[in-house]
């Protein structure tokens, strides 16, 4: 058996049970093998087997399934530092977006670069969330909202897992914006669909994404997104209710989409709809933080409708220029209201369902051995302190 292994002296986070609970396990031990989580629970109840593997003491360590990072825009050319002067200068995200800035502003520079630029470029973002314990990340195109440029992005997404240990999951976000002289409809048509069976085509999609927002596209004109993707056999998920409510969380729970996201307009019918849908809400408080939204996202409505809660970077050039996912976690309990709990599960648990992912966010037999391992004694730390990283020691498919 590769990598076999005895893990010892941990608290274990397992993740396991209920949505607010840690599923602690005190001086625990986990058994990896093949990559694969073997056995997990108190030292003292080891079966003799696995404590025949060689032991890696950890002195009373916290371990947790490595995190995910489910809603990045990290391949990307460019960046937006003068935006963020103009927006503190006054100007709002969509009189920037409406005056040919924000993301257009980024399309001009993907567009000018390379593949070997992009991926270039992406790997000390890529590395930066390694660094802290992400073993799963979700990187998506919308920044090219031409065909070859969708794909080369979609192509540097898929350079990165073999550049890297870290697992990459895909989504087409070509309707994320309507370039230059275009309108909406005909962009649909003769470009973003075209790119979306081109990228499918070539094996670099794993889902299907949007931006259904007043500056970028209506629930129609999603859905005929959402109609190619399913054609396609594609999952889907929304950027929905960012900036104002439109309809695009209903939109997502139509289609069964793996996740809305952001959706700090969404109310209460919309996370009954998400329940019925099984779709995950991700939360991106980077993105709230950065625009000074004031509009907070529908916690206790998610809450008491049982919708799975994540959280993610956002990572993008624009909105959220944010490169920790730990002070993601810090951000969803302080501006959101999440307990640390929540704060966890966001980004280990929750965050694979959002990735339509059953095989790991959690330390249970059977799970890939994808885990962190960290300097702190309780999970709430992990919350609690930002700016600071404790990770200890990555662990990705059971390599040691
Ligand atoms: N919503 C966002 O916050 C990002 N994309 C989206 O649909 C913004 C991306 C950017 O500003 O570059
Ligand atoms: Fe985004």
């Amino acid at each position: 058996m590769q990598g076999a292994a005895l893990l010892t002296g941990l608290t274990a986070a397992t993740m396991q049970g209920d949505d607010n609970a840690y599923g602690l396990i005190p001086d625990a031990a986990i058994a990896v093998g093949d990559g694969k989580i073997l056995w997990v629970g108190p030292l003292s109840g080891c079966p003799a087997d696995h404590l025949a593997l060689p032991h890696h003491p950890h002195e009373g360590r916290l371990v947790t399934p490595a995190l995910i990072d489910c809603h990045t825009h990290i391949v990307h050319g460019g960046h937006r530092a003068r935006e963020f002067e103009m927006r503190l200068e006054g100007a709002s995200y969509e009189d920037i977006a409406r005056a040919g800035g924000g993301i257009i502003s980024t399309v001009t520079a993907t567009r000018d670069a390379s593949l070997d630029d992009l991926i270039a470029t992406a790997l000390p973002r890529i590395d930066a969330l390694i660094g802290e314990g992400v073993s799963t990340v979700e990187i998506k195109s919308g920044y090219g909202l031409d065909l070859e440029t969708e794909l080369n992005m979609l192509r540097a997404a898929r350079a990165l897992e073999q550049a890297r240990a870290i697992t990459v999951k895909t989504t087409f976000l070509g309707a994320h914006a309507v370039p230059a002289g275009m309108d909406a409809d005909t962009y649909i048509d003769t470009i973003c669909l075209p790119a979306l069976d081109a990228a499918h085509g070539e094996g670099l999609v794993d889902a299907v994404d949007g931006f259904c927002e007043g500056i970028a596209f209506t629930p129609a004109q999603i859905a005929r997104v959402f109609d190619r993707a399913r054609a396609l056999d594609l999952p889907v998920k929304l950027h929905a209710e960012q900036l104002s409510h439109l309809g695009g969380t209903a939109l997502a729970a139509k289609y069964n989409a793996l996740s809305a996201d952001h959706i700090e307009y969404a109310n209460e019918s919309d996370a009954a709809a998400m329940a019925g849908a099984g779709t995950v809400a991700v939360l991106l408080p980077g993105a709230f933080y950065t625009l000074h939204e004031t509009q907070m996202p529908p916690v206790d409505a998610l809450r008491h409708h049982d919708v799975p809660i994540a959280l993610a970077t956002d990572w993008n050039p624009g909105s959220s220029p944010m490169g920790s996912l730990l002070l993601a976690m810090n951000m969803g309990c302080t501006l959101f209201g999440l307990t640390p709990a929540e704060a966890l599960g966001s980004t280990t648990r929750n965050a694979a369902l959002a990735l339509g992912l059953t095989d790991r966010g959690t330390i249970t037999p059977g799970q890939r051995a994808d885990l962190a391992i960290w300097n702190v004694e309780h999970p709430a730390e992990l919350s609690y302190r930002f700016g600071f990283n404790p990770l200890h020691q990555r662990i990705h498919e059971g390599t040691l």
